[in-house]
């Protein structure tokens, strides 16, 4: 078990380092081409404590603080952005067991996905229902001793992969306070994959619509035991998620500095290494100030949250920075290595489809400008 003194973090960060070198990086094309979930990665980030790192340890966690957590997430994505994604939302999940669900939901829901054993799904948004997440109209009914879950859920990552869903669903009037969270296991009636989206990118992280059929939950599967907190879970939980993306689009952006920081000194025209033409460098200086910005940015909001602070803004200003930065960091990436960036003999023009997508889920960064606007409104 890890602790948190600082000479321990840095051995830890190296030990991702050196997996993410040896194991990760070298097989993340073939997972890409073949549409896998790579299984075999998360087994083996489980065996080496890594999917539970800010987690108490009476759920089976490492309780190392926020912001190194999400520097291990910011390697990860350095060498292959689904798994960093995996380790994201199965924490987004884990998180929100952790902070809401009862003892016992915390143990036998939580302490899987921390140890790594299952791994999670965040049911919330619908076909017809993204943004305006209040408007969900999933319905969980109360007959009896238990609920029927009735609705269709989209864009759930790990949807057909994950061990638990975590799916919210309405149990009262319109809006976010008729809202509850209801846990599910996989294996459970009533529920089928719709359909997997056929993806641009990212394609090893799978995503599913998910219909349910009259899924039955005992009251002891709504998170907390208790009807309407639902839309409270979800935003708080995706602000810590918001963070997870910061850091894993980060790491892709750093992924795109390092293969064209090395093809610009390797490759030479007019009799020079391209990195001594100025137009080169100076692309690369640009995208090398943006990535430091962007960590530097998630760092210090994971500090204030390690620090007990509220950090609704920031987490929403680390998730708006450090994915637009990877657009453009990717983006211009592909420019420094010219004809081949775009073609797939070098993984940048993968690192710009990645990039993309960090851009749209975990809120649209429309709507990290809307939380932001909205609490620079409030005074906070
Ligand atoms: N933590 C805890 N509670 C929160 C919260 C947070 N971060 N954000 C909002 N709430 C609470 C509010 O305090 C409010 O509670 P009260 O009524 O008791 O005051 C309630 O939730 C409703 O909040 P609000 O009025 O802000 O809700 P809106 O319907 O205006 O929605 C946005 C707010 C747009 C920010 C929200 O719907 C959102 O984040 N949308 C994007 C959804 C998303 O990220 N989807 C991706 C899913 S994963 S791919």
């Amino acid at each position: 078990m890890v602790h948190t003194l600082p000479e321990e973090q840095r051995h830890l960060l190296e030990l991702v380092e050196g997996f993410v070198a040896n194991e990760v990086r070298p097989r993340a094309d073939a997972y890409e081409r073949e549409d896998r979930f790579p299984r075999e990665l998360w087994d083996q980030l489980a065996s080496m404590d890594l999917t539970g790192l800010p987690f108490p340890e009476d759920i089976g966690g490492s309780a190392l603080p926020y912001r190194t957590y999400l520097m291990v997430l910011d390697e990860l994505g350095r060498g292959f952005a689904a798994l960093a994604l995996a380790v994201s939302v199965n924490t987004l999940v884990a998180w929100a067991i952790d902070r809401w669900g009862t003892e016992d939901q915390r143990q036998a829901f939580a302490r899987p996905l921390v140890e790594g054993s299952g791994i999670g799904a965040y049911c919330l948004s619908e076909p017809d229902v993204g943004s305006d997440a209040a408007a969900l109209s999933c319905r969980a009914t109360r007959d009896g001793d238990a609920y029927h879950l009735n609705g269709v859920k989209a864009w759930i990552t790990h949807g057909g992969v994950a061990s638990s869903y975590l799916v919210f669903c309405r149990t009262g009037d319109v809006g976010a306070s008729g809202i509850s969270a209801v846990l599910l296991e996989a294996d459970q009636d009533g529920m089928t994959i719709l359909k997997h989206e056929d993806k641009m990118g990212l394609r090893a992280s799978p995503t599913a619509q998910l219909a349910l059929e009259g899924a039955v939950a005992t009251p002891d599967r709504l998170l907390g035991e208790q009807e309407g907190i639902g839309f409270k879970v979800a935003m708080s939980a995706l602000d810590g998620g918001r963070l997870g993306i910061a850091a894993v689009s980060t790491g892709v952006a750093q992924a795109a500095l390092d293969v064209s920081l090395r093809y610009a000194k390797e490759r030479t025209q007019f009799c020079r290494p391209n990195i001594e033409h100025q137009g080169v460098s100076f692309l690369l200086a640009d995208i090398a100030t943006q990535i430091e910005a962007a960590r530097e940015l998630y760092k210090s909001a994971a500090d204030r949250r390690d620090r007990g602070f509220e950090v609704g803004k920031v987490c929403s200003m680390a998730k708006l920075f450090c994915t637009d930065t990877a657009m453009r960091v990717t983006t211009d990436a592909v420019q420094v290595l010219g004809g081949v960036g775009y073609t797939k003999d070098f993984p940048v023009e993968r690192y710009m489809r990645e990039a993309k997508v960090m851009q749209i889920f975990e809120g649209t960064n429309q709507i990290q400008r809307l939380v932001i606007g909205r609490k620079l409104a409030q005074g906070s």
